[in-house]
């Protein structure tokens, strides 16, 4: 069958919005947002409602044509992205925007899978709750694209990643089967918990067309500090400290480089004059939703204390909303610092916090010695053991020759050492296409299986996201 009429069929099922066949338009969707791979499609489908994803796939599963399901395309490792054969087409949640409901006595809210990040954080503020998921993509990320990487990023160490937010899901399986399960319980043991089949699957699974998350109280009070480490400063035991005397208000421990740093100011058009100690800062927070707690003593009585031990040079706190948002600002421009100077090419590990330092010792002496004129560009969510450790690329150099020459040689040094002291390759970014072979060195060999296991019995055609994550059974060489 010709590609038009592979086309044609979809637009029968969709109305004139739905189907994007224009190359010009279908050119943001088939490259990944660092612009590091191209791939192509058929078309861009825009469904409206679940029963229309479930048409769509249906007749792709009859027409042996491939899915790729895509929300924001802000994440990191390719699994938005389909591959270069165009037998793929590309669904995008982004008409499925709708927030279904907020249930503030059961601090839940019901949403469709395409909406953004931001308006779902939007909508439980107006009823005077948080959705306590926060990353620097939030205007442009969408809710299924959470979940298929489980996102992490900025308030991981009080309230845990999208895995531990999901309540409910509603998913469509490879087949068209609706699964309906948004559900808003907190207790629910009734066998297998489906949902978390499809957080952090990017898509290989099924599409996730709705979903219910979990809410927490607004905090009203913030109290917000830059922590001027000292050299060596121990990270590890900085956090249990603070996250002791802070009485678990702990929302954010971001670690950061002064290189990463001046990459942000660089790229801010009024950057505030923060400097980092000789051993870098931390963007400390502590939040609540009580008018009785004075946030701000109990945070000068912790640096007090840090200060004291000799673990830090320097601390100051945030003495109005405008000095908060610019230390934020100078966290979430990172990215675009390190993007605006050429690209870096992105190690984003974990490892246990015990070992956070000798990580860093020992992948500091790999760099110098793989290459002393390397620059790093060194920061994270350090209170969940989450660094990235990211090369940049030199301003004159060739980016993608340089990304495939660094990750095939220091990469894999830095990989190895995290492996060692029992960390990951991918903290909270995922596998995606340009991972999969890191799984493969780095996986336990019966995880992989049972991945694989999972794969088969949700998509024993390989319609959904083939050549993403992982291959289901009997499928051999790598596609
Ligand atoms: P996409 O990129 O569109 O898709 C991601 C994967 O999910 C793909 O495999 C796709 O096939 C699958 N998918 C998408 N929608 C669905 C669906 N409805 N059903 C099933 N599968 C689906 N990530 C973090 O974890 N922490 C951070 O702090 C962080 N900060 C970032 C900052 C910047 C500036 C940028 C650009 C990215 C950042 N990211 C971060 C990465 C990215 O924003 C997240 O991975 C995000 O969750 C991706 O959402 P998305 O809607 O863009 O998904
Ligand atoms: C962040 O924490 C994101 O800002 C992006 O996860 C990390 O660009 C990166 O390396
Ligand atoms: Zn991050």
């Amino acid at each position: 069958m010709s590609q038009s009429v592979h086309v044609h069929a979809f637009r029968d099922l969709l109305d004139g919005g739905g189907v994007v066949d224009d190359p010009e338009r279908i050119a943001t969707y088939t490259t990944d947002q660092r612009q590091l791979f191209t791939g192509s499609t058929l078309a861009v489908l825009k469904p409206a409602t679940t029963k229309q994803v479930a048409e769509i796939v249906r007749l792709a599963a009859q027409q042996g044509i491939g899915i790729v399901p895509q929300g924001g395309n802000t994440s990191y490792c390719g699994g938005a992205t389909p591959d270069a054969t165009g037998r793929q087409i590309i669904v995008s949640l982004e008409r499925m925007d709708r927030i279904r409901e907020v249930d503030p006595i059961s601090m839940s809210i019901s949403v469709d899978a395409g909406a953004i990040l931001k308006n779902v954080q939007h909508a439980a503020a107006t009823a005077g709750l948080l959705l306590p998921l926060s990353l620097g993509a939030e205007g442009s990320c969408r809710i299924g694209g959470n979940i298929g990487t489980n996102a992490g990023g900025l308030s991981v160490v009080r309230y845990g990643m999208t895995r531990d937010l999901l309540l409910g899901i509603e998913a469509v399986l490879s087949d068209g089967t609706v699964v309906s399960d948004m559900c808003k319980l907190r207790k629910n043991n009734t066998g297998y918990d489906i949902k978390q089949c499809f957080v952090g699957s990017e898509g290989t699974l099924g599409i996730v067309t709705g979903a219910v998350l979990r809410l927490a109280p607004l905090p009203i009070r913030r109290a917000t500090a830059w922590l001027k480490l000292a050299t060596g400063a121990p990270l590890a035991e900085l956090l249990a400290l603070v996250r002791r005397e802070s009485a678990e208000l702990l929302t954010t421990f971001e670690f950061m480089t002064a290189r990463s740093i001046a990459l942000a100011t660089e790229a801010m058009t009024n950057p505030p004059s923060v400097r980092a100690g000789s051993g870098g800062t931390v963007l400390a927070e502590i939040a609540s939703s009580s008018r009785h707690l004075d946030l701000d003593e109990l945070m000068e009585a912790v640096l007090a204390e840090a200060i004291e031990s000799g673990r830090i040079e320097d601390a100051f706190l945030a003495q109005s909303g405008s000095q908060r948002t610019a230390m934020w600002e100078v966290r979430e421009t990172i990215p675009e610092g390190e993007k605006r100077r050429n690209g870096s090419v992105k190690h984003d590990i974990s490892v246990p916090l015990s070992s956070i330092q000798r990580f860093l010792d020992l992948a500091g002496s790999q760099v110098r010695s793989y290459d002393a004129d390397l620059e790093l560009s060194v920061y994270g969510h350090v209170g969940d053991g989450n660094l990235h450790y990211n090369v940049l690329v030199p301003p004159d150099v060739d980016r993608i020759e340089f990304t495939n020459r660094i990750e095939s040689g220091l990469s894999l040094q830095l990989y190895d050492t995290a492996a060692a002291l029992g960390g990951t390759f991918s903290a909270e970014h995922g596998v995606g296409r340009f991972k999969k072979h890191l799984l493969e060195r780095y996986g336990d060999v019966g995880r992989i299986a049972a991945m694989r296991r999972i794969k088969t019995a949700f998509d024993p055609s390989d319609i959904m996201n083939a050549g993403a994550v992982v291959r289901p059974l009997g499928k051999e060489s790598a596609s």
